[in-house]
């Protein structure tokens, strides 16, 4: 973020494997340095951010901390004559219907009410001990469920776009819908991975994308 010559970012969601809530940069420790971050950021670009299934709730305190603008899941993005979609891309794996439900729970607003009512030493328990549960998940062979390729279209042709753009899948690729409709997924993230995976998708004004390796 530091080095970024870009002219906006977006941060498609899961830029944190927990986030316990906005309270969380009040102590010194690691949401308190990445929210310096945001900050020194958005002081020289706009940053935007779509939530992911793992820190959907960032939320207003964030934001005027640091300067965020959160977005909506999907979000439009109109740059030249382009329109483009931006997900962060849980809401289309329509077919893992226990995900689905808990999502509807989890972005209630009267359980996130309730949960960040709760000490911020027990949500950052909860938090570890959902993670030790997805982590023990991934271990099993169980098939994850990927993007619905009905509904991702179903998206794009209600915004009236061409390209979704969506992370989530840890499957990056770019893939033809049909004749005129595609989606570019992004990589997740891993720094200590070999090779490192670190990847940023940059937008051009004629409509152009292109990965570009951060490692
Ligand atoms: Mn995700």
């Amino acid at each position: 973020m530091a080095a970024t010559r870009a002219d906006a970012l977006f941060i498609l969601g899961d830029l944190f494997e927990a986030w316990v809530g906005d309270d969380a940069t009040g102590e010194p420790g690691f949401e308190a340095q990445c929210a310096e971050i945001l900050r020194a950021t958005a002081q020289r670009l706009p940053v935007f951010f779509v939530a992911g299934n793992r820190d959907f709730l960032v939320g207003e305190g964030l934001a005027r901390q640091t300067g965020l603008v959160l977005l909506g899941d999907p979000t439009v993005f109109t740059f030249g004559e382009t329109r483009w979609l931006l997900s962060h891309g849980d809401a289309l794996c329509i077919a893992d219907t226990e995900y689905i439900a808990f999502r509807a729970q989890v972005r209630a607003a009267a359980w996130q009410r309730e949960f960040l009512a709760l000490p911020l030493e027990k949500r950052r328990a909860i938090a570890r001990g959902m993670r030790t549960e997805s982590e023990d998940r991934k271990r099993t062979d169980r098939e994850y469920a990927d993007v619905d390729m009905e509904t991702a279209l179903a998206w794009l042709r209600e915004a009236d776009a061409h390209t979704l753009v969506h992370g989530h899948t840890h499957l990056p690729a770019d893939h033809a819908l049909d004749a005129d409709h595609r989606r570019i997924v992004l990589s997740d993230w891993d720094a200590q991975a070999a090779p490192p995976r670190l990847q940023a998708l940059r937008i051009g004004i004629a409509g152009d994308a292109r990965r570009i390796g951060l490692a």
